[in-house]
């Protein structure tokens, strides 16, 4: 900062050029990104509630009610009743309070969590966290976890269970279904990751049992600002009822409202009047055809790449591609050589495609001919 300011012309200026330096989801290069860009009435919404702050719900209850209907649009589409939940930073503050409930639910001094091998990053951050032991289960030839492995770890100290719903590195969907009944038996909080998946999988034809139709599951992830099309810091943490809930209290004596629940205390309600325009002005037809066009130029995308002579690591279930080559590795360079952000992922040694919203057919097109 220097002791005088800069006009408003040179000061815009200078953000132009910062801004330019990055890259922009419209011009379809970015294949390696779980976000897109904001529907446009994401942003109108979003600027109209700019300067407005959930952390002190007293002054903005119109943003609490905002809150409130998202979170039930959310459960209403994830088939729960009565459910509680709130609209945090992303999905690692979501599966944060989860696992942070879940914890607090019980009084076992060492605890810990069944994962998934595939579970996100984000998890084994939060186990660090919160003192949480993480116990990993093996997956299956479809990159699903497997149920039997789930069970043999659990233990007298396990306090959850994990199952995602469109994994980060390949769309896979775990049995949850499966990991409800070892919940069931064994009494455990059951929460799932559907921090992608939980705004693909509702709108696809058939789709798996992953939400509050099975009784065991606690909490669902699900991100709005991954396939929601809403602005970015918008992450849903949906609980069954009140019941988790209540072990995420913290006390704030001064503030208009005596009590939080987040892990953020000063938190936007800008994404939450986005993701809310979105929702009401798409609605469920408009997500409907989203998801059907990602999963249309999904399937174009594996076809070409199959009839080229990739290998497909596993049949993709979301819109997600992964493949390798004799030489992922280079492979992966060359494409960055000629403008592709994709993500090469060591574990599986596989190139991986997100195939978002804002990839359309033309760049799906233009990626095969630069592959193959
Ligand atoms: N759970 C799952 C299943 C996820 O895929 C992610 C993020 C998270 C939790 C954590 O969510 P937040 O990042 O919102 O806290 N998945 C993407 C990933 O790690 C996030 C991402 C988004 C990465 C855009 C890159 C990018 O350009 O791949």
């Amino acid at each position: 900062m220097k002791p005088l300011g800069s006009s408003k012309k040179t000061v815009l200026q200078k953000l132009k050029k910062f801004r330019k330096q990055n890259q922009r989801y419209e011009d379809g290069k970015i294949l390696c990104s779980m976000c897109t860009k904001p529907h446009p009435i994401a942003e109108k919404a979003y600027n109209m509630f700019l300067s407005t702050n959930l952390g002190d719900p007293g002054l903005f209850p119109g943003c609490v009610r905002l809150e409130e209907e998202v979170v039930d649009q959310l459960a209403m589409l994830l088939h729960g009743e009565n459910c509680k939940g709130f609209i945090v930073s992303g999905g690692t503050e979501a599966n944060l309070m989860a696992l942070l409930a879940a914890r607090n639910m019980t009084k076992i001094s060492q605890p810990e969590v069944i994962l998934p091998e595939s579970a996100h990053f984000s998890l084994s951050k939060i186990c660090r966290m919160l003192n949480l032991k993480p116990v990993y289960a093996a997956l299956d030839s479809a990159f699903r976890v497997k149920v039997s492995a789930v069970e043999k770890s659990v233990t007298l100290n396990t306090v959850a269970i994990i199952g995602t719903a469109g994994t980060a590195e390949l769309g896979a969907i775990d049995p949850i279904d499966g990991l409800a009944e070892i919940a069931s038996k064994n009494n455990l909080y059951l929460h799932v990751d559907a921090a992608f998946g939980g705004l693909i999988i509702p709108f696809l034809p058939n789709p798996p049992k992953f939400d509050f139709n099975l009784t065991t599951v606690q909490s669902i992830t699900v991100d709005p600002h991954k396939m929601g099309m809403a602005a970015i810091p918008a992450g849903g943490i949906i609980f069954r009822n009140n019941q988790a809930v209540d072990y995420l209290k913290t006390e704030t004596p001064y503030l208009t409202d005596h009590y939080q629940h987040t892990f953020v205390g000063t938190r936007t309600g800008a994404s939450v009047a986005s993701a809310w325009a979105v929702f009401n002005h798409i609605g469920i037809e408009g997500y409907q055809k989203i998801v059907r066009d990602c999963m249309r130029n999904t399937a174009i995308l594996s076809k070409g790449l199959t009839n080229a002579g990739f290998k497909l690591v596993t049949k993709p279930t979301l819109n997600i591609v992964a493949f390798s080559s004799q030489n992922t590795k280079t492979t992966a360079e060359n494409l960055r050589k000629k403008g592709w952000f994709v993500s090469y992922i060591p574990r599986y040694d596989c190139i991986r495609v997100v195939v978002m919203p804002h990839v359309k057919k033309r760049e799906v097109i233009a990626f095969l001919r630069d592959t193959c």
